[in-house]
């Protein structure tokens, strides 16, 4: 039987398959196999069942992934671990204010996007509250949309977004990301308004779940400080700001790091809001900070 880790909760993994929801457990044979890993599967993960007694199972196999969402081990930086598994997109989620638009967060999180390979998208909520200037993610090519879960404005442009697909939401806490998800699908009934700090600690409890949601399932993680950008360093951050990337190819040379080179292409081209904060986030790797 197949079917997709939706939780994890110490050693019970929640595999939904065709047939139902299962709790399961893996094979001695399996433990030894991925004994290298930090966690036998993720949250995301494709597995392979044996169907026991009373809805629990067996994982005999973890399917490879075709993605994934990382970060650095907290307790041994050098190793991966993944958040999320086989994720479609990262959705990007700001307020218009209240807490005010953080440019400089949310080109973190495209970096976060970038540093796993996956498409981001920005949502822009409590719109009725205010229009921030969002053009330099316009221009830069990212999908932008702007939500209100108070008078329902693009949250069904935020549905066809979502449907058939795995979503990551990230972002601070405060701007409306289970507001959102409680507006896609009212009994969902997620706690609004408060801080989640249940999560932190690797083999512990819960701390970010697949919730189905307009036809895709969706994430919705505890807080941006749980994020280490994997495999980013002060040298290929460059890359992952995409728009830099692209005025780049202007540069006179190829390790160029738009800082203080006289033929830079890029510094006094890029958005000034991307280009701060390229430097804000390389100054940061280079004094090895946490990353959010
Ligand atoms: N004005 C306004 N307030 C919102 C909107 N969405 C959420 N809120 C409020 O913002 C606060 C935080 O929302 P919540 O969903 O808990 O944010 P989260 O921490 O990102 O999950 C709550 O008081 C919500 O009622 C919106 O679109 N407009
Ligand atoms: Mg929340
Ligand atoms: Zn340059």
């Amino acid at each position: 039987m197949i079917g997709r880790v939706h939780k994890i909760a110490a050693n019970d993994y929640e595999v939904h398959t065709a047939e139902g929801l299962f709790h399961c457990r893996f094979t001695g044979k399996l433990k030894r196999v991925r004994h290298g890993e930090l966690k036998l599967a993720a949250v995301g993960d494709e597995v392979e069942l044996v169907p026991g007694q009373e809805r629990q199972g067996t994982i005999v196999k973890v399917m490879t992934r075709r993605s994934k969402l990382s970060r650095h081990d907290v307790l041994h930086p050098s190793r991966e671990q993944v958040i999320v598994a086989n994720v479609d997109v990262l959705v990007i989620v700001q307020a218009a204010c209240d807490p005010d638009f953080n440019d400089l967060v949310a080109d973190k999180c495209t970096v976060m996007a970038s540093a796993n390979a996956l498409p981001c998208v920005l949502v822009v909520n409590k719109s009725d509250l205010g229009r921030p200037d969002i053009s330099a993610y316009e221009q830069s090519g990212y999908r932008c949309l702007r939500t209100s879960t108070t008078t329902g404005e693009g949250v069904e442009g935020l549905a066809a977004l979502l449907g058939g697909k795995t979503s990551v939401f990230m972002g601070p806490s405060g701007v409306g990301k289970s507001s959102l998800l409680n507006a896609l699908r009212p009994d969902l009934g997620l706690k609004v308004g408060e801080v989640s700090r249940t999560g932190e600690g690797r083999h512990t409890t819960t701390w970010v779940d697949l919730i189905p949601v307009a036809g895709g399932l969706v994430a919705d993680t505890p807080g941006l400080e749980f994020f280490t950008f994997w495999r980013v360093t002060p040298e290929n951050l460059k890359d992952h700001f995409l728009d830099l990337a692209d005025l780049a190819e202007g540069c006179r040379f190829r390790n160029c790091s738009h800082t203080t080179e006289e033929t830079c292409a890029v510094r006094g081209r890029a958005a000034a809001s991307r280009y701060r904060n390229y430097l804000a986030v390389r100054e940061s790797l280079l004094a090895r900070r946490p990353a959010f």
